[in-house]
């Protein structure tokens, strides 16, 4: 039962409901929450839909930091949408350039021993702090914004027993690689993983988040490390001492799992294209030629990451044919570097300065070239994200980074000969505030209009779960397909989040352009559904909700796969389409595209707990499927999506 562990305390002191056994489903209250502007239109939107006056929250953050490229007035539009709903209904506001949410959210609000549920799947990224941060769509963001608590099923707490100590060119970055390398993209589905053992010690504040970060690419739930004096001295630099409270593992704490990694025996690790688990020792992939290299993302842009970089290319060139660029977590680690010199190290370098913003890591700006070689302190590199369909992107350190840059090849970076360099964390960071807008007190909050501009769209309305579907399959798909397959982000499709309408437009579009037209056909033809055929762990990645949203609006009313991962399930449900898992795997062969379905009494074989029964009509054959959802999940199906379920619970209210 895991207790005794950190994850366990925290969970049981904000228990609302249910028995902390792993696989029942559990209800806990949320502390904070933060969106981005790329899934926090929709979740304000719908904030604004259930009617509260002002959010429930200790604490909540709209940070912008995703669509900033402003190429026409979609961006700004947005941007100021969200600062007016921010002013009216009490929540902080990160400007454009206050850095990316994960990294400023554990700089200046991160809180050991608090919950913490963001509309971004790297919330996570707080449990470097010790607190359970974790990712959702921006619907049930919005629910815990309007005091709603969070529920899910009770995941199993592993332990990863950190042992001896990391080598010179060993980082953080190399022991998240490597729990990839061993469990896969969907080794972590239903887990939350709990560092523990000697090797934390070593670890600062930003290294262990830039572990709980990637967590996300396992599939966890949400990762944590203890809250010990590392975790004290990094509060006390930010000037919030009186915000940390001790939390450490009993020391007979029991995990449902143990996985143990000797650190003395890492080398530097490299994800290669498309899949942050196809991992491997750098020197297996030497010699590759490189064409652009950059130091970003929520994963590895703090503070740390980019001194060290510096540090290392102190007196040294980018190679010739290398394009490197640095784009700073947050204002506070640019502000810092600038003080300590390093900025100045990478301009004497060579290197080109990005904002502090997600930037390249989710297409916005600075795409390889094409068939390019592109390699990236990251967290993902999935077919295409970077903007640029063929290209080649690989995530590794920061110092793996540098190390490239410099050879203009992949290299291990112990080849080069240059002194590893430790970093001291600063006594007092520049705290690096000017850029948030405080919430208003609630009487001037009132008087607030929010600006809507015609980029903002309003959601559409969608009905209930029929009693049986009649459909077709519209879309056959293989294992792991992502968010960004489903519904792709960058410079394009990024500005398109607060219009739904738009927005569907461009589901699947790398996949199969044809989609979206055969999807609105079966749309338009009276009472037929599209249904759609997946592998293993469908929907990994994100946790923009567009991916669910953007399908429903265009028919899709059932997805059958072979399994799915946890926030895109959810999302799923939140917006009222079937999730089902083939009870035999192998019966994914029966499904051609175009095939004619029936899931007969589908609406009350869900509510008695029943196997569905899926009539292929084309072929003749019975496909049984079953479902993994909890009671509150299929009551919030049967009324056709989330909104509907809290609308109608509000209607019995009244
Ligand atoms: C991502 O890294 O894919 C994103 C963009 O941050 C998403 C959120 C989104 O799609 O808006 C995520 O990780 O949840
Ligand atoms: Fe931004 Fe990339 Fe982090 Fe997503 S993974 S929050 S796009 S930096």
């Amino acid at each position: 039962m895991a207790k005794g562990t950190v994850a366990y305390k925290i969970l049981e002191s904000h228990l609302v409901s249910g028995k902390l056994i792993p696989g029942e489903e559990i209800a806990i209250k949320i502390d904070q929450t933060l969106t981005q502007d790329a899934t926090g239109t929709m979740a304000y939107l719908q904030f604004e839909a259930m009617g509260v006056d002002r959010v429930k929250t200790e604490l909540s953050v709209s940070y912008i930091d995703h669509n900033m490229l402003q190429t026409d007035y979609k961006n700004p539009d947005d941007h100021k949408y969200l600062m007016s709903v921010a002013k009216r209904y009490g929540i902080w506001l990160s400007k454009p350039g206050n850095g990316i949410c994960h990294q400023v959210h554990l700089e200046r609000f991160a809180k050991p021993g608090k919950t913490l549920l963001g509309s971004d799947s790297h919330t996570p990224t707080a449990g470097g702090m010790g607190m359970i941060a974790i990712g959702a769509g921006g619907l049930e963001v919005a629910s815990a914004m309007a005091g709603e608590p969070f529920y899910m099923k009770m995941p199993k707490i592993v332990g990863v027993h950190l042992k001896g100590k990391l080598p010179d060119w060993v980082t953080a970055k190399d022991i998240i690689l490597e729990l990839l390398r061993r469990l896969t993209v969907k080794g972590g589905v239903g887990k939350i993983f709990e560092y523990f053992g000697e090797g934390i010690k070593e670890l600062s504040v930003p290294e262990r988040a830039t572990i709980t970060n990637m967590g996300a690419e396992l599939g966890a739930t949400t990762s944590i490390f203890p809250s010990d004096e590392i975790t004290r001295a990094y509060l006390r630099a930010q000037g919030r001492e009186e915000d940390w409270v001790e939390i450490l593992p009993d020391p007979d704490a029991e995990y449902d799992e143990i996985i143990e990694i000797d650190l003395s025996q890492l080398e530097p690790l490299i994800a290669c294209p498309h899949s942050p688990d196809n991992v491997v020792p750098v020197r297996e992939v030497e010699g590759i030629k490189v064409d652009q290299v950059v130091i970003g993302s929520c994963t590895n842009s703090s503070f740390v990451d980019l001194t060290r970089a510096a540090k290392l290319l102190e007196g040294r060139k980018v190679h010739p044919d290398v394009i490197f660029a640095v784009a700073p977590g947050s204002k506070q680690a640019l502000e810092l570097i600038t003080q300590n010199g390093a900025l100045l190290t990478f301009l004497k370098a060579g290197a080109r300065i990005l904002e502090s913003a997600c930037g390249p890591c989710i297409g916005m700006g600075f795409a390889p070239p094409s068939g390019g070689v592109s390699i990236r302190s990251f967290n993902r590199n999935f077919e295409g994200r970077s903007g640029t369909p063929d290209a080649k992107v690989y995530l590794a350190s920061p110092e793996v980074c540098v190390a490239c840059a410099i050879a203009g090849e992949i290299i291990d970076p112990r080849k080069l000969g240059i002194p590893w360099v430790k970093v001291e964390m600063p006594e007092r960071f520049p705290y690096g505030d000017e850029a948030f807008i405080e919430p208003l007190p609630e009487e001037e909050a009132k008087k607030v209009e929010i600006y809507r501009g015609p980029n903002i769209k309003p959601l559409p309305e969608f009905d209930e779960l029929p009693e049986s579907i009649e459909g077709e399959v519209s879309l056959i798909v293989g294992d792991n397909i992502t968010t960004d397959h489903i519904m792709p982000a960058g410079a394009k499709i990024l500005p398109l989040r607060s219009n739904i309408y738009a927005i569907s437009e461009y589901v699947y579009h790398y996949v199969d352009p044809d989609f979206v037209k055969r999807a609105k056909e079966i749309r338009d033809k009276k009472g037929k559904a599209n249904i759609i055929v997946g592998g293993e762990n469908y929907g990994q990645g994100s946790s923009r909700e567009h991916a669910a949203l953007a399908p429903r609006f265009l028919g899709v009313r059932a997805v059958i796969a072979k399994s799915f991962a946890r926030i895109h399930h959810a999302n799923l449900v939140n917006f009222g389409i079937v999730p089902l898992e083939f009870k035999h795997k192998e019966d994914y062969h029966k499904f051609s595209l175009g095939d004619e379905l029936l899931i007969p009494d589908l609406k009350n074989r869900l509510q008695e707990g029943k196997e569905i029964v899926v009539i292929n009509k084309t072929t003749g054959e019975e496909i049984v499927c079953t479902y993994n959802l909890t009671p509150k999940q299929i009551s919030v199906l049967l009324k056709g999506g989330l909104l509907n379920w809290i609308k109608s619970k509000q209607g019995v209210k009244a």
